[in-house]
């Protein structure tokens, strides 16, 4: 199956967010359930290479984090693609993702290669007219780029299956780790 692990978030972000989504050029924004802060990717897994995971997962020993937005960014070089809230890469942020990483090795599995960058995904955008897209995504940004977010309070993060559907992608919570 297709996992993942994130932060989910409360409702007192999710609803900023989405009001915010409200303003997006055209595109798809990312359903006010599946807002996240994703940890690692993990990509289509065994069951047993789960179950090996989640009992590593369960011994992390971290205590709960605040966390705050740093403004609106983009992935996608020039072409921009994907438009997320920025989240400031506090330490026991970082901490945490060691963490996770730990895990995951001691799991057996390869950790994803990129930089850490902590996000939240608030839409995607079609590359099929990307010069399009950047100039929409650009306006978008100089007009909302600073736009305050509350911050939140970090007391856990999940382990979740991702499952496409014809009405889109559906995130579904196999374990929930508590931060104490
Ligand atoms: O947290 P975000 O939205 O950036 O884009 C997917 C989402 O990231 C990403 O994993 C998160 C939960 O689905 N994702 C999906 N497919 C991916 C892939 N092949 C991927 N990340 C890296 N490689």
């Amino acid at each position: 199956m297709r996992a993942f692990i994130a932060i989910d978030l409360p409702e007192e972000v999710t609803a900023p967010l989405v009001r915010l989504q409200a303003g997006l050029p055209a595109g798809r924004p990312v359903a006010e359930e599946n807002l996240h802060l994703t940890l690692a990717f993990l990509g289509d897994q065994e069951e047993v290479v789960l179950e090996g995971l989640h009992y590593e997962l369960e011994g992390i020993k971290a205590p709960p984090f605040e966390l705050c937005f740093s403004g609106l960014g983009t992935f996608g070089g020039n072409r921009p693609r994907i438009l997320f809230a920025d989240v400031a890469p506090e330490s026991a942020l970082t901490d945490l993702h060691r963490r996770v990483t730990g895990a995951l090795r001691r799991a057996g599995m390869v950790p994803p290669r990129e930089r850490f960058h902590p996000h939240v995904t608030l839409g995607r955008f079609g590359n099929g007219a990307a010069a399009d897209v950047a100039a929409r995504l650009r306006g978008f940004l100089a007009e909302h780029g600073d736009t305050p977010l509350p911050g939140f309070a970090v007391t856990g993060f999940g382990l979740y299956e991702s499952t496409r559907h014809p009405s889109g992608v559906r995130y579904e919570l196999l374990a929930r780790y508590d931060l104490v």
